[in-house]
């Protein structure tokens, strides 16, 4: 049934390993995922959400210890500890098949083996790669083909080669304890163990298109990012497209599909989560969104915050640990309208509304296909990918970062990347709103030394002729009364605006020692009622805030060592240098 030798022989060896009752190859049909939901209804691992109002929609309830990614448990598995850098966890590779084929050993007894084919990027691409993934869980598979182009497709795409990346997951007895998530970049391998959510275990997302994809291409010349990538078109029907990253849970599904509050302007949706970059031929940047689908997160998103996600979740979607009404309809945090009374909670518990407990995880998600997305277009699908003008990064910061800057040029704004910082979030185990270093929100997802990736970011503005401008936002500086000072959502459009016509050589900014900043009168603040009062301390760089920033910044940088390119350092100079004249 499998041509594909290399597969086949894989195959044959994961099936020894693992002992499954069956194997089952996977062709992506739709007879498949009904025979797929027929049968996790009947193990209890789906239920069907109200068909009335949710058509073809299911509900997914994990186990309570596994609703995050597991950072702690995330293992680069190099032959040089030095590869891996000080930001990774490392394991030999050695030591990580002695740790985990014992676990793996018959931990496929009684189950079925899924064999997952799949294509990250739009069929006829360049840019796109060849993974499979074998899994012992419907849920996984039913969430890959979500996400990824999977079977037949990834079949045909792959033909006779060998160079697919080998991903093999069991969730095994899902104990914390015996959980483990190892990339091994040298040979485009992940095996995963312990766990079923979604960045642990479906492993086109985090493990393929980010961790490994960051190391292949590193090795091949192109770019693997936590990004999501929009098209913003003005009144005047000029579009340009921007890629942009944020740490987890900080807003890049709202952005990638926001309404824009002002009237004309219209945002279009590529991506939401990771963008694969390359050189085009004009020397710009083109940027393809490797997957299919989204996996949102649920709590906060509601028809005010991202009326184009609450009309993706609407049909074809699977939810996982949410809430579920009386009517048997998802609900969590954030939805729209008044709570329900009553409810059963991410666990399965009786819950009502005053009891002051959270109903849905707070990291409660939705897996839907990007086409359930009015606002996503035919550039999804697009062999070339699209040009990108600008990228931004962005993070979680109540001070310092004003609410928009522009680098100075590429090599400036690689280092504004490198020394993102955000508060955390709930997509991760551990404590919430801790500020950490999370360069280009990559910290968690990338493949390979850090050191490496910042030379790799400024290797690759030297190839670009043309590469786009750069720029740092943060929607969530609050004001002397703790309060958010930007209204965020739609009005998010303002600041991409003055992006566009940054772009453009239209609109004005003042030079400050991080970058520059909009003069109060380039940004279009028209029917905002945000003014004299609040305008000064969002685009406000206060000295002091950054000497200090400064000092963070070179406890940080001083962890790659001499892996760290120096023109880095010469960026810490000169901004200090800024600073003090
Ligand atoms: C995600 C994440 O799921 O970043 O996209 O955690
Ligand atoms: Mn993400």
């Amino acid at each position: 049934m499998i041509k594909n030798e290399a597969l086949s022989r894989w195959v044959e060896e994961v099936k020894a390993l693992c002992e499954p009752d069956q194997v089952v190859v996977c062709d992506g049909s739709e007879a498949e995922r009904d025979r797929l939901i027929e049968l996790s209804l009947r193990d209890g691992s789906l239920l069907q959400v109200n068909p009335a109002t949710y058509p073809n929609s299911y509900f997914h309830r994990s186990s309570p210890t596994d609703v995050a990614r597991t950072e702690h448990l995330t293992f680069i598995c190099c032959e040089k500890k030095d590869d891996a850098g000080p930001t990774n966890n490392w394991m030999a590779p050695d030591d990580a098949r002695a740790k985990l084929t014992p676990l793996f050993k018959g931990a496929m007894k009684g189950r079925t083996m899924y064999v997952v084919p799949y294509l990250m990027g739009p069929v006829g691409s360049p840019s796109s790669r060849v993974g499979v993934e074998i899994t012992d869980s419907a849920y996984v598979v039913l969430n890959m083909r979500v996400m990824t182009r999977m079977g037949a497709v990834a079949v045909d795409a792959l033909g006779d080669r060998a160079d697919f990346v080998r991903g093999l997951h069991s969730t095994g007895d899902l104990s914390p304890e015996r959980r483990f998530i190892c990339h091994f970049p040298e040979t485009r391998t992940i095996w995963s163990i312990g766990s079923g959510y979604g960045g642990n275990a479906l492993l086109g997302k985090k493990c393929h298109a980010l961790r490994i994809a960051s190391a292949q291409g590193r090795a091949e010349g192109w770019m693997a990012e936590h990004m999501l990538i929009l098209g913003l078109t003005s009144p005047a029907g000029e579009t340009h497209y921007i890629a942009a990253a944020f740490p987890s849970a900080c807003g890049k599904t709202n952005l990638a599909m926001m309404v824009p509050s002002l009237p004309g302007w219209k945002v279009t949706t590529v991506g939401d989560d990771i963008a694969w970059l390359r050189v085009g031929d004009d020397g710009r940047l083109w940027a393809i969104n490797p997957e299919a689908g989204m996996f949102g997160v649920a709590p906060g998103t509601g028809s005010k915050t991202n009326p184009n996600a609450m009309a993706s979740v609407k049909h074809d979607a699977i939810f996982t640990n949410v809430a579920l009404t009386p009517s048997n309809e998802p609900w969590w945090e954030g939805m729209d309208g008044d709570p329900p009374e009553t409810a059963t909670d991410w666990q399965g518990r009786p819950w009502t509304r005053g009891s002051g407990e959270k109903a849905a995880h707070p990291n409660s998600r939705f897996t839907v296909p990007a086409k359930n997305c009015p606002s996503v277009t035919a550039d999804i699908d697009a062999p070339s990918g699209v040009p990108i003008s600008a990228i931004i990064f962005g993070g979680r910061r109540a001070k310092a970062a004003p609410l928009v800057f522009e680098s100075l040029d590429w090599q400036h704004g690689v280092f504004v990347g490198a020394t993102m910082v955000s508060e955390t979030t709930a997509a991760a185990t551990g404590a919430v709103g801790v500020p950490r270093n999370d360069p280009m929100a990559m910290l968690p997802f990338c493949g390979y030394n850090m050191g490496d990736y910042f030379g790799h970011w400024l290797a690759m503005g030297k190839k670009a002729s043309n590469p786009p401008k750069v720029f740092h936002v943060n929607w969530f500086r609050t004001g002397p009364d703790g309060k958010f000072l930007w209204p965020g959502f739609g009005d998010n459009v303002r600041v991409l605006k003055w992006i566009t016509d940054r772009i453009a050589g239209r609109a004005e900014a003042k030079r400050t020692p991080v970058g520059l900043v909009p003069t109060p009168s380039s940004l279009d603040l028209s029917g905002l009622g945000i003014g004299d009062e609040k305008l000064p301390h969002l685009l406000d760089v206060d000295a002091a805030t950054w000497k200090a920033e400064l000092e963070l910044q070179r406890a940080f940088l001083t962890k790659f060592g001499d892996r760290l390119p120096k023109e880095l350092w010469s960026e810490h100079a000169a901004l200090e240098q800024r600073l003090s004249s």
